[in-house]
């Protein structure tokens, strides 16, 4: 059974020239992008994307980075694909949690810039898959 989910390579990704890194990284695992983009997301888009966090203390400065330069946002399917991705993302903390081979533990220092996004369940990546890719 496949599914799908909504990728994000945040702005400190695309800033580092790790479009390709991620990308390969995606295709290697053996799942299969069905919509990909670069564009820079509105303060409204971005907004929703991250409803769950208003009001946290990082909120503001989350909104502030996510729509401060262009992001790949992209569908990307396979069987358990949001685990899959999950997976090679690694934690959030790309030092405290990411395992080393994720792309945020060989590539991240700092939680904020973690370079990439997954959904993290079937209701999120429908949420979000209607958020960023209305048409699909
Ligand atoms: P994401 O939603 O971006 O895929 O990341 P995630 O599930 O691993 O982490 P989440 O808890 O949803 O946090 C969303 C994003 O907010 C930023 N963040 N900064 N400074 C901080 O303490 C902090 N905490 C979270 C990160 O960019 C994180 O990916
Ligand atoms: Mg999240």
């Amino acid at each position: 059974m496949s599914e799908r989910t909504l990728v994000l390579i945040k702005p400190d990704g695309v800033r580092r020239a790790l479009v390709g890194e991620v990308l390969s990284r995606i295709e290697r695992k053996g799942l299969t992008l069905v919509a990909l983009e670069l564009r820079t997301a509105t303060t409204e888009v971005a907004a929703a994307h991250y409803a769950e966090h208003e009001g946290k203390p990082f909120y503001d400065g989350l909104l502030e980075f996510i729509t401060g330069g262009p992001l790949v946002a992209a569908v990307v399917e396979g069987p358990r694909a949001i685990a899959a991705f999950r997976q090679l993302a690694g934690g959030t903390d790309p030092v405290e949690k990411a395992a080393t081979g994720s792309i945020r533990g060989d590539f991240g220092l700092e939680t904020q810039f973690n370079l990439v996004h997954g959904s993290d369940s079937t209701a999120s990546a429908e949420r979000e898959i209607g958020l960023w890719f209305p048409s699909l």
